[in-house]
This record gives C-alpha cells, structure tokens and sequence, in this order.
C-alpha cells in the first residue's frame, strides 16, 4: 500500500536554511546517501545554473520521498522576495507550512509576515528554528513573533556543540509548561473545565486537543534542528506526520470545496524549462485518479491536455508512473498551454492562485534590430515559469515593459537569455505613458483643397473643443445642420481628429479628456471624399492644438507601504519628496504601519530598492494605477525638452 502523503511549503527569509533542512531529511530518511548542499554545487533541489552561481534558491522545487511510515511532498520555495510569487504558488497548494527561522539572526519581520501569510491560506504551520549547531543560537527567538500561538514544543535545547536530539514536551507523565497548557486546554471545553477545577487531564485528550490547535493554526509548535547535523530532523518528521493534514482532510482541496470529490481536478503550480525534458509543469491533484493518458479541460482557456505522461517527484528526479490520486505531487509534459495557477479537471475548479502585483517595471531591449524578436521570444518563453510577471509592448511608449518582482529577478531573467537562448536584453527606465489634455476651449475651421489633373479633394470642416473631466476620454459630437457636410463624412471628420489625437503636439503622447464638436463645414459636389475630409478633420484638429492650452498628464498610482511603527516618518519624509500625497495609515497592533499614498508613476521607479535601503527588508509595498493628473509646470518643461531632444 502506499504511503500517506504529507504536503508542505518550506517558507522563510533567504538564507534561513529552508533547502538545506529539506536536504538534511531526505538523507536521514535514507532516501538520498549525501547531504546535499546548494554550497558544494551538490544540491538536489537548488539545481539550476543560475542557482549553483548565485548559491541560493530561485525557483520552486518539489522535493518528495518516503520518510518512516509517510511520504513527504516538500515544496521548497526561494526567500528572496523578487520570488515571492513562488511562494505564493506553494502556500497556495500545500496542506501545511514550514516556516524557518535561523536563530543566528532572530525573527524578523520578514518571518513574522510569513507567519501571517500562511495563516492567511488556513495552513497549519511549524516555525522550525534551525541551526541550533551554531554556538550564537539564540533558542528563545521564537519569542519574538509576539504572538501567543507560537509556543514550543520541545525541551533540552542548547546550542553549538551542545545541541542534542531535542525532547518533545508533550509525553505521557511530563509537566507541560504553562504558556503550552494554557494553549492547548483552549481547545477543549471539558479539558479547560478540568484545568481550572485542578483535576486530572487525561494525556490522549491533551493531545488530540493540541493536534486540533495545531490544526487550526491556533498553535504553532516550535521545533529545533540542525541540519548539518540532522539532529531534530527525525523528531521534526514525526511531528509532521502526526500533526499535519493528509489527503483526507487536505486543506488545498477543502478550500475549494473538492474535498472527497470524485472528478478529477489538479492544479498546476509551477512551470519549470528543465533541459531535454523540455517545460516540466508541476501539479497537485486535488480530487479524483488520474491516468495515464487521461484528456483533462483547462479551466481557463477550455483548452483539452492530453497528460502523455505521468512522473512521480522524487529528490532530484523522477519517475514515471500510470496513475495519480488526490493528494499527488505529479510533474507533466508537452502540455499545450496550461501554465502555473491553472486547473485541469473534469468539473471543479481550484481556487486561483492569489499571485502579488508587480512592483517593479523596467523596458527591454535588444542589442541590435535583428534581436529584438529574438529577445523577446525568449523572454516569454521564460517568463512562462512566472506567470504574475508582464510582458509586452506599450503602445503609448512603442517600448517592450516587463512588470515584474525587483532587480534580482531581472538579473536572473536577462542572464538565462543569454545562456539559455543565446541573445542579450538591455533594461533601461521605461519611459512614463503621459498624456495631453486641453485646458480652454477654442473653435478652428480648416479647408482641405487640392486640384491635380482629374478629380481634385475638397473638405472643410470647423470644430470645437471642450476640456472633460478627468477620465471622461474622447466624446465625438456631430453638430451640422443642413447637411453642411453630408452624414458619410461626419465619420472621416472623426477619423481624422482620432487619429490627430493619438500624437498630441507637446509631446506626442495620446490626447484625452476632451469633447470635440463638429459644427460647420463645406462640401463639394464632386471632389468631397472620405479621404479629404479625414485630412480636413486631422488638421483643424492641430489648429485647435495650437491655439488652446494644453498641459501633459502623469498617471497617479494608489500605492500602499507597510514598514514597522518606527520608520514611518522616515517613509512619510521620502514620499513627500516624490510627490506623493499622504492619504492616511493604519497601525496593525503587530509594530507594523500601512502607509497609504498617492504617488506620480515616475516618480515610483525603483522604489523597491529605496525602500529596501530604508527598511532593510522589512518593509513592502503594493500599487495599482489610480488616474491622471496634470503634471506640474517645472517637471513640464523637463519632459518637452527631453522629448525634443530625442526626435531631434
Ligand atoms: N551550520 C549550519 N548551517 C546551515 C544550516 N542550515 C543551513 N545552513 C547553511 O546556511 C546557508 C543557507 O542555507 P540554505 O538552505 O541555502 O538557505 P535557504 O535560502 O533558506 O534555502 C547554507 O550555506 C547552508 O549550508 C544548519 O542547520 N547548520
Ligand atoms: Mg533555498
């Protein structure tokens, strides 16, 4: 029979020891005969180039093998925070969490956020503190949460040299401590009841007790290893086994309600290209068996995949198999089009995957002309891994943007262009999609006439133009009487202002806000055409743009920054530089401050390494695009006399 399957996201800051714990328990189960280490170039998990070089984990990577009486599904996820949508991706589809915490370095806000971001998807989560090996250890860090449900779980801890195999608190006949008792009798009417009448509690009902805390989230053992070592790995390991959630009771599938459920359904989580495998899409079978063969539909696109075949995951490799069953970790290939976050299935759908909003955006080019489709082949090809980052051309700039997670994502897509696909993409400060409105109102009348041999053109047609209110866009109105210019060419008289609109003449950014009338004009029997009449139209167009004021619009983003309590004035300041408007804050309680902000778009550009400098990373920040406003007279003439200059 095989073995049940325990599903778990290893989370934590960069560098806490989140691959290394994964490698250091596959080899105490005995699945692997090393111990794997990303610094040695002898990882099992962190195997890609750009991952030996930079000696940390980019991408997500299942590590699964049998441990004692289960089977471990580890997804290990990458700390940097350009990854975190990797994360998201394994939170999204796991059934618990790890979150490593190095002791060496104590609990940041970081780890404190993940904490939170676990809870967030109702995973019951372990804070595993590792490298207890390291004399520095400070085994108290957990403290440092500030939460009462993180409370630990075992005894005996020393550090360094010292740090043996730790033991658990909750044994039959052991005192627990008081904070943990208060914690667990919480979970049981009778038992609280017997707690504070001082009787007897009996240790099976405390321990289902703290199973369900555990369970809920409500408790958040503690538990001690060093992974160089192994020591706590095998306790670590019982601990999961007996406390985490199996295919049964599977907190993925219940939370799209596809618990029990007999079609099949599975979600994909993570696209990797991996050599002659070619793309590998990580999958997580939610309901149902799955074969071989099977046709399953992609919720999203309707597009039918034929799953050829089956791999089950193990640590660094993989196996082919004839079947899957809810629960699985199953990595598939050839897939036409389906991409991380999408469901395949015969009926239910997996919740989507709540990916994060890019926070960094930069333009991409090629080297040379000739490249530049080369370049961006390649860099959707990649960006098939990433499914929240965007790509694509602007054509209020004419540039290619991507919107991605920060600079070291970048670094790392621009690099495996170049090894992976042999070309070279240039990033540079995209430029700002600005727009032109009016500010007065003006009336022109123009005449096109041209007589040339046969038949000559002719249109006339007068305008008017009124400033809208912000995001109104473009209201076209048709005021002839008489027929002065015929109804077919009202339409070319607004073809031609559209088109005059698309290249305004401060700085040939897209015209908006404003209504245009037509109101007069004059038409030949003969020479009147369409053609004339757009010609017409276009150039009263630049008259009425010559003669009124016109200013340049900046897009406004809404943007939202947490940082903790203290370095809210050190933000505000910052913000206030850049133009922003400070719209209020709000205080989580956990020594955290939402600052919430209105802030021009240019002035956001690489805000994440600003914010890095400031807050060390502890700090985040999300925005989204608000609206325009009128951008302010000295930046006005900056931006005329750069785009001047550049079509100079
Ligand atoms: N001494 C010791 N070193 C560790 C331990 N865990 C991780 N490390 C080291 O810490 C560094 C970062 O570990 P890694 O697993 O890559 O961190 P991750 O970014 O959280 O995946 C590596 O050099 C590891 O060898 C541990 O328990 N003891
Ligand atoms: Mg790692």
């Amino acid at each position: 029979m095989s073995k049940e399957t325990r599903t778990i996201a290893v989370i934590g800051n960069l560098g806490v020891g989140k691959t290394l714990l994964i490698e250091s328990m596959a080899f105490k189960a005995g699945a692997v005969t090393r111990l794997g280490e990303l610094q040695k170039g002898t990882s099992r998990i962190a195997v890609h180039q750009e991952e030996k070089n930079r000696k940390m984990s980019l991408f997500l990577c299942p590590a699964c093998f049998d441990f004692g009486n289960y089977r471990f599904q580890m997804i290990d996820t990458p700390g940097a925070n350009d990854f975190r949508c990797d994360r998201t991706a394994g939170l999204a589809v796991a059934d618990a969490a790890l979150l490593v915490v190095d002791p060496t370095v104590g609990v940041d806000m970081a780890s404190k956020r993940l904490l939170e971001e676990a809870q967030s998807f109702k995973l019951p989560v372990i804070v595993v503190v590792s490298r207890m090996d390291n004399s520095n250890a400070n085994s108290d860090c957990w403290q440092d949460f500030g939460v009462d449900s993180v409370v630990p779980f075992q005894t005996n801890i020393n550090s360094g040299n010292d740090f043996q195999e730790p033991t658990e608190l909750l044994a039959e006949g052991s005192d627990l401590p008081e904070s943990l008792l208060e914690k667990v009798v919480e979970q049981d009417e009778e038992l609280m009841e017997a707690y504070f009448e001082g009787n007897e509690l009996p240790f099976d009902k405390l321990k289902q007790a703290f199973a369900n805390g555990v369970l809920k989230s409500e408790i958040v053992p503690v538990l001690y290893c060093s992974s160089i070592s192994q020591k706590g790995t095998e306790s670590l390991a019982n601990t999961i086994g007996s406390l985490f959630p199996g295919p049964k009771n599977s907190i993925f599938a219940e939370r799209s309600g596809l618990l029990g459920k007999t079609d099949p359904a599975l979600q994909i989580f993570k696209t990797r290209h991996e050599g002659k495998m070619g793309e590998v899409q990580y999958a997580r079978v939610a309901s149902g068996k799955i074969n071989k063969g099977d046709t399953l539909k992609n919720s999203r696109n309707a597009d039918n995949e034929r799953l050829t075949q089956l791999y089950k995951v193990n640590i660094g490799d993989r196996e082919g198999i004839d079947s899957v069953q809810a629960g699985d970790i199953v990595a598939l290939v050839k897939l036409k089009s389906a991409l991380g976050g999408d469901t395949l299935g015969k009926g239910g759908k997996l919740n989507d995957i709540p990916f994060p909003k890019p926070t960094s955006w930069e333009a991409i080019d090629s080297e040379t002309e000739k490249d530049a489709t080369k370049v961006s082949d390649a860099i959707k090809t990649l960006l098939r891994e990433d499914p929240a980052v965007t790509y694509g051309y602007k054509s209020e700039t004419h540039q290619n943007v991507i919107e991605c997670f920060g600079e070291i994502q970048l670094s790392v897509l621009s690099s495996r262009a170049q090894n992976e696909f042999g070309v070279k993409a240039i990033a540079s400060a995209p430029k700002i999609p600005y727009k032109e409105t009016f500010t007065s109102t003006g009336n022109a009348t123009y005449r096109h006439k041209k007589q040339s041999g046969g038949s000559g053109q002719f249109g006339e047609c007068a305008l008017k133009v009124t400033p809208l209110m912000r995001d109104e866009g473009f209201k076209f109105v048709d005021n002839i009487v008489g027929g002065k210019i015929p109804k077919k060419f009202i339409g070319s008289v607004e073809k031609g202002v559209s088109q005059g609109m698309e290249k305004g003449s401060l700085i040939g950014a897209q015209v908006v806000d404003i209504e245009v009338s037509v109101f007069d004009g004059k038409t030949h029997d003969v020479d009147s055409n369409d053609i004339s009449f757009q010609i017409a139209g276009l150039q009263c167009f630049r008259m009425l743009e010559s003669q009124c004021q016109k200013i340049i619009l900046e897009p406004i983003y809404k943007v939202d920054i947490t940082v903790p309590d203290n370095l809210m004035g050190e933000i505000i300041g910052d913000l206030n530089a850049r133009r922003g408007r400070i719209l209020g804050q709000d205080a989580s309680g956990q020594g955290l401050t939402t600052i919430k902000a209105e802030v021009p778009l240019m002035e956001m550009y690489k805000y994440d390494n600003t914010l890095r400098s400031i807050a060390k990373g502890d700090g985040f920040f999300d925005m989204e695009f608000h609206t325009y406003e009128p951008l302010p007279a000295d930046q006005t003439k900056k931006v005329i006399a750069a785009s001047q200059a550049e079509n100079k």
